[in-house]
């Protein structure tokens, strides 16, 4: 069955691979399944037939024949669970790889996301100089204990993960502030991720319809 997934139409970080469909190309591409995109603008986004899938008129979706699913962590772990490549067999640590999944997103992001919001959104506020300072120690908070787990490992649980995956795609969005080179073995980590040939595919992918001189676009 043919799998589609949605991204922006035109997304606003000119092809860095930031917005969230890159994630779960990235998936897609680890377990080796094809996909189609579908591009959706900021409108449409919030027209009828895409709340339908999505209920709050965002991307990346993810359509496979009677299913249609949204957030990425979902999508990540559907396929996880499909398809071999994203989490281990064994039971004890397939639940640690879950468990990393969801520390990704629910433990590491929400810091990132703040300090996305504090430098890009609220720069211009008379507070936002005092503020930043706060936001930037707690994602330092975070990616102190992180660094600290994952010492001189290759990846955060013995094997490359699901986990993994979502980890990674996190700490991207950190690049332009400069935190994540204060951790030598966390930006070694996340080279590595982006070193894997299937984040070279979905990262190229999303790069040929956002690049700011890209003419020609994948199908609506
Ligand atoms: N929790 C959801 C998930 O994980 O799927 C969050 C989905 C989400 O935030 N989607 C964003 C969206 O659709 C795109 S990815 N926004 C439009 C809207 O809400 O109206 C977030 C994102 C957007 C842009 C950049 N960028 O340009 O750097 C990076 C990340």
């Amino acid at each position: 069955m043919t799998i589609t997934i949605t991204a922006f139409e035109r997304s606003p970080d000119g092809g860095k691979g930031l917005a969230r469909d890159t994630r779960v190309r990235w998936a897609l591409e680890e377990v080796g399944q094809p996909y189609e995109v579908r591009l959706v603008s900021f409108a449409g986004m919030k027209a009828p037939d895409h709340l339908a899938i999505h209920p709050f008129g965002q991307i990346p979706t993810y359509e496979e024949g009677s299913l249609s699913l949204f957030e990425t962590g979902s999508i990540v772990f559907l396929l996880a669970e499909q398809h071999a490549g994203l989490l281990p067999k064994d039971r004890d640590a397939r639940a640690r790889a879950i468990t990393w999944m969801f520390a990704a997103l629910n433990t590491v992001e929400p810091p990132i996301l703040e300090l996305t919001t504090a430098r890009i959104f609220e720069s211009d506020k008379p507070w936002s100089e005092e503020r930043l300072p706060l936001v930037k120690d707690r994602v330092r908070a975070r990616l102190d204990k992180l660094s600290a787990h994952l010492g001189v490992a290759d990846w955060l649980d013995d094997a490359f993960s699901a986990g993994d995956l979502l980890m990674v795609s996190v700490l991207l969005r950190l690049r332009m502030s400069g935190i994540l080179d204060e951790y030598q073995n966390v930006a070694a980590y996340v080279a590595r991720g982006e070193a894997r040939p299937a984040y070279i595919r979905a990262f190229a992918s999303q790069f040929a319809i956002n690049a700011p001189s890209t003419n020609c676009r994948q199908q609506v």
